[in-house]
């Protein structure tokens, strides 16, 4: 992004022609079977336009692309030094069409245009960069074996990657999938999501144009039970990364068992808690953390801390100053720079968050803000900043992912039981506890089950540190080093000396 200022969104989104063939092997092209789909724009109900609905025929032809480009080595073969060059030329093609893909990621998610841009894109083209800086400093192994022997361990490409992604940050999913599998030498398919498939298209091309050969990097668009199955089953995938939901992602590692025990890798649901102890050292911060945290991308954030424990002796203190924040989230349109929350992805999320709101005043919560669609009129998907204070372990807003504007608060006396109480679920992805007490802070941290733990903060984010979870949250990791293990396959040579 160049953060011009003053560009007209709305007179840019009239003008915007929407492309929705697939990507495969270097061609744009509609599904073999012709079938598309509608995709619509949550902002107001519009149609954007027809996309390519693909299923096995389309998934058959990019894998055998994605096959043939990896054996003949156009890609995997070439010097890291090469590929890291491809990678950043990518990563400033995302940059330099930054308003375009800002503008089809609002368009096609709802989300914030100020964040389209400071956010998704400029995360997404970090993350092509960053892998393609390091694909070249990274040595391998030789083990300290005999010495009438030697013992390389060397990475390779585990070979053709399927990578399926939800709609919540587009073109985020995307790059973490696709950078360190790409850096590595693999062929990708990328499947987006069927309520997001744009940017991802988009990325395709500017992959060809970095100078990623034909067949490498293929995008198919379509549905979760036709081309993300078919990939899931295929058998001459090697490996898949997965980002979605608990109930989809254990379907993959199953489909990924009955077919060809492709490397299988998910990261999935969350019911992140977030503990404040009455001797937090900056209850400002916190109350902006827990708020700003929960309603950031509509509350449709996999880590989003939407549960909320605060130690009864300042919860009123903590409430009150929360309340006052929670107006200034309420939704508007997403395609104005100072709109800070947008639209709910589509109706059918709509609906299953409004589902949430009355089961928790059903079950006795206290509604103390929001609980409301907002924005009548618009033709979109809006939920107002909801809070419920009062709320039980037990009831389902505190127990499932709701994916939207909707904090529950829990009241506790003892951090022990907090810690209980956030590990008594089936997630395992983010926790939070903030203590002025290291000793506590650190305690805390060890006993929360989950792959990341916030001390005193909750927007500890870089590309330099993994991202997953534990328990039913998935498996693997995102970003890192680390990433690289997903998609490398270690290799042991021996040679007589
Ligand atoms: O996700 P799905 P949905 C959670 C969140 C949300 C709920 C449903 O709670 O409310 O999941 O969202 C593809 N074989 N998260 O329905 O269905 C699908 O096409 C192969 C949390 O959108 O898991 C899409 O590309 N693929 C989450 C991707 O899987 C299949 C992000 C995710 O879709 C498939 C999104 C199948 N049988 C939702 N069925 C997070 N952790 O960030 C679907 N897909």
């Amino acid at each position: 992004m160049t953060g011009k200022d003053n560009i007209n969104w709305h007179e840019r989104a009239a003008a915007l022609a929407i492309d929705g063939r697939a990507f495969i092997d270097g061609q744009r092209v509609w599904a073999r079977a012709e079938r598309r789909f509608d995709n619509h724009s949550p902002i107001d109900g519009r149609k954007l336009g027809e996309v390519a609905r693909c299923d096995g025929a389309d998934v058959d032809l990019a894998v055998a692309a994605a096959r043939a480009a990896f054996e003949d080595g156009r890609w995997s073969a070439k010097a890291p030094a090469q590929r890291k060059r491809t990678m950043i030329r990518f990563a400033d093609l995302v940059q330099q069409n930054g308003a375009e893909l800002a503008l089809l990621e609002t368009l096609d998610m709802g989300k914030p245009i100020k964040y389209s841009q400071s956010v998704d894109v400029n995360s997404a083209a970090n993350c092509l960069r960053w892998y393609g800086e390091a694909i070249d400093k990274i040595y391998d192994e030789i083990a300290p074996t005999a010495a009438n022997s030697l013992a390389l361990i060397t990475r390779e490409p585990v070979g053709v990657v399927a990578a399926i992604v939800p709609w919540n940050y587009p073109m985020i999913m995307a790059a973490w999938k696709i950078a360190p599998a790409l850096a590595a030498g693999n062929s990708v398919v990328l499947k987006p999501s069927e309520k997001s498939p744009l940017t991802a298209l988009r990325l395709a091309e500017l992959a060809l144009e970095a100078g990623i050969p034909p067949g490498v990097f293929s995008v198919l668009p379509g549905y979760g039970d036709e081309a993300g199955a078919a990939l899931a089953l295929h058998m001459d995938v090697d490996c898949i990364g997965f980002t979605g939901s608990t109930r989809v992602g254990k379907q993959i590692m199953q489909m990924a068992g009955q077919s060809n025990l492709k490397r299988a890798w998910t990261e999935l649901g969350g019911k992140s808690a977030n503990i404040v102890c009455a001797d937090c050292p900056d209850l400002d911060a916190a109350v902006e953390a827990a708020v700003g945290s929960i309603y950031f991308n509509q509350g449709e954030s996999c880590n989003a801390p939407s549960r909320l424990f605060v130690e009864a002796s300042i919860k009123d203190r903590f409430l009150e100053k929360a309340l006052a924040m929670v107006p200034s989230f309420q939704p508007g349109d997403p395609l104005d720079e100072a709109t800070v929350m947008g639209a709910i992805v589509d109706n059918t999320q709509l609906g299953s968050v409004m589902g949430y709101i009355e089961s928790g005043k059903s079950e006795g919560a206290k509604l103390l803000a929001g609980g409301n669609r907002a924005r009548g009129g618009s033709g979109g998907y809006y939920v107002e900043p909801t809070l419920f204070d009062g709320v039980d372990s037990g009831m389902r807003i505190a127990r499932e992912e709701i994916f939207g504007p909707v904090l529950s608060v829990l009241a506790f006396t003892d951090v022990a039981d907090a810690v209980r109480q956030a590990n008594a679920t089936p997630y395992g992805l983010q926790a939070a506890v903030w203590t002025a007490d290291m000793g506590k802070a650190i305690r805390t941290a060890r006993a929360l089950r989950a792959g990341t733990v916030h001390v005193n903060q909750y927007d500890g984010d870089d590309i330099t540190v993994p991202f997953g979870g534990y328990k039913q949250s998935g498996n693997g990791r995102d970003k890192s080093l680390h990433a690289f293990d997903k998609y490398t396959e270690l290799k042991t040579t021996w040679i007589q000396v």
